[in-house]
């Protein structure tokens, strides 16, 4: 579906980016951090999963929209913390169904993780479940329900989790990037009867057709020249693979899915569903314009930049300094790594033999041929190993302190965002080839037809899913869990 940033067509958006808010707008988001404790014992922090009203159209386009949020907002407020602290989180379910959340990318302890039936019991309506986990990471990080994430996170349960480094990078401002495609009808309305139909599921997902930034339409931003920024980006979405090209300005990824990288030049961010991208930015030298502009489709503006008044400095800065390590876990073993195949199959033109194509070199038996036949009348369109849905038993089983390879065997015609809970993973083999190692990574991109071998030290112990986090393809079979024992 092709993603305009808003409903009424490409011959509005000039009004739109003319009539756009100022600055501040993009930034106003709430904040949690710092407030104090609700009584000496209780949560630090309330989040409470409601329905509520956003303005994710220009107000001349319709709307508010009906969504449900935390504390009824899209994105959520703001979890803020430092690297190392505690998070105290009481999630109140103000929805009519049961929900839990799952902190995205947190190495966190297991039964804090969110995962119903698998981590803990789903919270029902009106019930509260407390939340209290280190942060041993700083970086960006994001939340969402685990239960029928299809539908809650697409109707805009989400927020940003954001943990401050030690010593914070030298920038003049932090600007919060946080993408979401959304499908609405042409009222301005959520499109609830598309909710579970298998051409999505069996295809890309459920793909939008108006993009909001923060939970808005595109804004634009007004920053003097030679300003450096720190923006942190996040896709949202539930399916769609994001490309965005920085136009008009000089960037470096300084951070991939929370963990630091060495600072390298870029000019576009792909970004799957789940993952997240830290990038500083300099505005230009000169007064004029500059943007980031969606480009999965026809491009356009997703954050114009509106340079202007003095130069903040004289001259623009040298490349960024790295952020701090985080401390992830000793080098991988690779030479005594446990080795797993994860053979994904399925989806729209995929359930014939695509495996016998992809030159497989198995660790261990071949899996069963899934049987498309039986499962796809159960809305079963996907499978891991040949299996269709969560298994009974772990994909794998680890010791603690062991390095284990997911060797991810695309053998689909669809490209998938598969998120490993508790842990980084980094790619260090690509169709069978050693590459240098990767960034660490909690969610991975692999493309159709593909394989990707991605390495993790199994450090936290306890039950983890592995899932495409293409929402209506992990409701569609595609998800596993492994554990890691001691
Ligand atoms: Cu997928």
């Amino acid at each position: 579906m092709g993603l305009t940033h808003r409903l009424g067509g490409p011959t509005l958006r000039r009004r739109t980016i003319l009539s756009a808010g100022l600055a501040a707008t993009v930034l106003a988001l709430p904040r949690l951090a710092g407030r104090p404790a609700a009584a000496a014992d209780g949560p630090a922090l309330r989040l409470h999963a409601k329905p509520g009203q956003a303005g994710l159209l220009p107000s001349a386009d319709g709307g508010p929209t009906r969504i449900w949020g935390y504390d009824g907002l899209v994105p959520g407020p703001i979890v803020r913390a430092r690297k190392g602290d505690i998070v105290d989180v009481e999630l109140e379910n103000g929805l009519d169904q049961p929900t839990t959340i799952h902190w995205h990318g947190v190495r966190i302890d297991n039964a804090m993780d969110g995962v119903p039936h698998l981590t803990q019991a789903p919270v029902a309506p009106g019930e509260r479940f407390r939340y209290r986990f280190a942060v041993p990471d700083a970086g960006t990080f994001w939340y969402h329900p685990h239960h029928a994430s299809w539908e809650q996170v697409a109707r805009g349960l989400y927020g940003l989790l954001i943990v401050d480094e030690d010593d914070a990078p030298d920038v003049d401002r932090e600007i919060l990037f946080v993408a979401d495609d959304w499908r609405l009808d042409a009222d301005g309305r959520i499109d609830e009867g598309s909710f579970g139909g298998m051409h999505d599921w069996a295809h890309a997902g459920r793909l939008g057709n108006v993009l909001t930034i923060n939970g808005q339409p595109p804004q634009q931003l007004s920053v003097r020249p030679n300003e450096r920024l720190r923006l942190r980006m996040a896709n949202t979405a539930n399916a769609r693979v994001f490309s965005f090209t920085l136009d008009g300005l000089a960037a470096w990824t300084v951070a991939v899915d929370g963990q630091p990288v060495p600072p390298a030049p870029t000019g576009r961010v792909v970004l799957a569903p789940g993952q997240r991208v830290d990038l500083v930015v300099d505005a230009p030298p000169a007064v004029g314009e500059a943007a980031i502009a969606e480009a999965t489709g026809t491009p356009f503006t997703a954050l114009g930049f509106r340079v202007e008044g003095e130069p903040i400095r004289p001259d623009p800065r040298s490349t960024p300094q790295a952020l701090a390590a985080n401390p992830l876990p000793a080098a991988l073993d690779l030479a005594q790594a446990v080795q797993v195949d994860v053979v994904m199959e399925g989806g729209a033109m995929g359930m014939g033999p695509l495996r016998g194509s992809m030159g497989m070199h198995p660790h261990g038996p071949m899996p069963p041929v899934p049987d498309w036949g039986a499962l796809a009348p159960r809305g079963l369109v996907w499978a891991l190993n040949g299996v269709a849905g969560h298994p009974d038993a772990p994909l794998v089983t680890a010791m603690r302190g062991q390095t284990v390879v997911l060797h991810f065997v695309n053998a689909t015609r669809w490209p998938h965002a598969m998120h490993l809970h508790g842990h980084h993973a980094r790619v260090v083999a690509r169709d069978g080839q050693e590459v240098a190692p990767e960034p660490w990574r909690d969610t991975h991109l692999v493309d159709p037809m593909q394989v990707a071998s991605a390495a993790f030290v199994a450090d936290n112990p306890g039950d983890w899913m592995l899932h495409c986090h293409m929402l209506e393809h992990q409701a569609g079979g595609m998800e596993t869990w492994f554990r890691v024992t001691g």
